[in-house]
C-alpha cells in the first residue's frame, strides 16, 4: 500500500493550529531555528531490511501479521515509514536474505518511494543451504583457509550486489570468536581476519567504504574477534582510508561511555556511523531512546561537535541506520518511534549553546556545564522536529496517522495473516 499526499494533508489540517502555536513559542528561543530545520529535513536514517518483520529470541518467535514477504514489500514498508516521517529515505539490505532480483524494477520502485540503498550487509554468521563449508567455528578468522576463502568471496559478492543498487558501503559484522578459553589463538585469529578483510578491501570500488562493526559478546561468550572499538580500529587503520569503525549502540559491555568512544573515533577520522537501538542489559535491540534517551542526546552532542570540528556534512558523511529487533511491538510503529527519538536527539544537539558549554569547560565550571546540557535536554523540541517533517511533506504525528489509516490492517489484507519476513 502507499500513502498519498492528500491523506497526509487531511490528517495534518486539524492539527495545524495547535502545532503552529507550540512551534512559534519554541522557535522564539532558538536563534538559528531556520538552519536547524533545514538540517533536520536533510537528515535521513536508513531502515534495515531485517527489522521489518517480527524478531524473536532463542526461546521463541511470536510472528506478527502482514509482514513483508519479499524485497519489494520490504521496500514498500520503508516507503510507508518515509512517507509518514520524511526522515527514513534509505534501506539497508542484508545478503543473502535480500538478494535483489529484477534490478530495473527494484530501482524504479525505490525511486518512486524516494528511497536509496544504504550500506549492504554480509552474512557469515549463518550457514546457508548448499553451502560448502560451515561457519560454526567462524568465518574470516577461521583456522581453515578454505572457509576464509568462502567467506571472503561471499563479501565480494555482496559488494557486487550493492554496486548494482548504487550502495556505497559494505558493513561487516562477524560472529567470529570463541566460547571457551584455549579454543582460539587470539593473535592468529586476528591475523587471519585481517588478511581476509584485506582481500575484501581490495575488491571495494574506489568510492566505497567498508564498515567494521564490533560486538563485545554473543554469539561467542569468551572472546569476539572484533570485540570492541579498539580491535575494530586496529583493523580499520591497517586496512586503509576506506575502512571505518561502525558503532552499534547495543554492542558494548554495560555502562561503556559510548559518547567518548564516538568522540575519539571521529577525532581520528575513523567513525563509520551508527546502528541505533537501545538496551538495558546487552544487545537488546530495543526501540531507540526507550531506555536511555539522555545517553542518546550525549552521543549526538559529541557527533555534532565532532562533525563540525572536521567540517563534515551531517547528513551524508557518516552512515545512519537503525538496527533493532521487534519482539512485541509492530515493527513499523517501533521504527517510527526510533526515528523520532533519533531526530529529537539530533535536534537537541543542534540547539545546544556550544559556546556557553565551551566557556564552562574552560572555566572548570562543572555545575554550569551540566546545567547547559540539561537545559537543552529538558526542552521539549518535538514541535521543532514536527515542523521540519511538515515542511518536508510528512505527517505532524506519523504514529497517529499510521494508526488512523489502519495501515497494519491494510497490510494484513494484502499480504495475509501469516506472512513471515525473511531474515532473523
Ligand atoms: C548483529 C549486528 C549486525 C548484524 C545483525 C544481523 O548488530 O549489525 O548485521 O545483528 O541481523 O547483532
Ligand atoms: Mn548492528
Ligand atoms: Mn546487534
Amino acid at each position: 500500500m502507499r500513502i498519498n499526499k492528500t491523506a497526509i494533508q487531511e490528517f495534518n489540517q486539524p492539527l495545524l493550529g495547535d502545532h503552529q502555536r507550540r512551534f512559534d513559542f519554541l522557535a522564539g528561543g532558538i536563534p538559528n531555528v531556520e538552519d536547524v530545520i533545514t538540517r533536520l529535513m536533510e537528515f535521513q536514517v536508513a531502515i534495515p531490511s531485517w527489522a521489518l518483520g517480527t524478531g524473536g529470541t532463542r526461546f521463541g518467535r511470536f510472528s506478527g501479521s502482514g509482514e513483508p514477504g519479499n524485497l519489494e514489500e520490504k521496500l514498500e514498508d520503508v516507503g510507508l515509514i518515509h512517507a509518514l516521517n520524511q526522515s527514513s529515505g534509505a534501506i539497508s539490505l542484508h545478503i543473502p536474505w535480500d538478494i535483489p532480483g529484477n534490478l530495473a524494477d527494484l530501482k524504479l520502485l525505490a525511486a518512486q518511494l524516494d528511497l536509496r540503498f544504504d550500506a549492504v550487509n554480509s552474512n557469515t554468521f549463518q550457514d546457508q543451504p548448499g553451502q560448502e563449508h560451515s561457519y560454526k567455528f567462524g568465518s574470516l578468522h577461521h583456522v581453515d583457509p578454505a572457509v576464509r576463502k568462502q567467506a571472503v568471496e561471499h563479501n565480494i559478492e555482496v559488494i557486487r550486489h550493492g554496486e548494482s543498487l548504487d550502495s556505497k558501503a559494505l558493513t561487516v559484522w562477524l560472529s567470529d570468536g570463541s566460547s571457551f578459553p584455549g579454543q582460539l589463538n587470539f593473535r592468529k585469529a586476528f591475523r587471519n581476519t585481517l588478511e581476509s578483510l584485506q582481500e575484501i578491501y581490495a575488491a571495494l570500488p574506489d568510492d566505497w567504504k567498508i564498515f567494521v562493526e564490533y560486538k563485545a559478546f554473543e554469539p561467542n561468550f569468551y572472546s569476539m574477534t572484533v570485540g570492541d572499538w579498539g580491535q575494530s580500529l586496529l583493523y580499520a587503520n591497517k586496512l586503509g582510508d576506506k575502512a571505518f569503525t561502525l558503532v552499534d549502540l547495543g554492542h558494548h559491555l554495560p555502562n561503556a561511555n559510548i559518547e567518548q568512544i564516538v568522540a575519539l573515533l571521529m577525532m581520528e577520522g575513523k567513525l563509520a556511523g551508527f546502528h541505533f537501538n537501545d538496551s538495558k542489559y546487552g544487545d537488546d535491540d530495543l526501540t531507540v531512546g526507550s531506555i536511555k534517551p539522555y545517553q542518546l542526546f550525549l552521543i549526538f552532542n559529541e557527533l555534532v561537535e565532532g562533525m563540525d570540528a572536521r567540517g563534515m556534512n551531517h547528513a551524508s558523511d557518516l552512515g545512519w541506520m537503525i538496527d533493532a529487533s521487534h519482539n512485541v511491538k509492530d515493527p513499523l510503529e517501533d521504527l517510527l518511534q526510533s526515528v523520532e527519538a533519533i531526530m529529537l536527539a539530533y535536534a537537541q544537539a543542534l540547539t545546544l549553546d556550544r559556546k556557553k558549554l565551551e566557556m564552562a569547560q574552560s572555566a572548570n565550571d562543572v555545575v554550569a556545564a551540566q546545567e547547559i546540557l540539561q537545559e537543552t535536554f529538558r526542552t521539549d523540541l518535538r514541535p521543532l522536529v514536527a515542523e521540519a517533517r511538515l515542511r518536508a511533506g510528512g505527517a505532524l504525528q506519523p504514529l497517529g496517522l499510521f494508526r488512523q489509516l489502519a495501515i497494519r490492517k491494510q497490510l494484513i489484507k494484502e499480504r495475509g495473516l501469516k506472512s513471515v519476513a525473511t531474515g532473523l
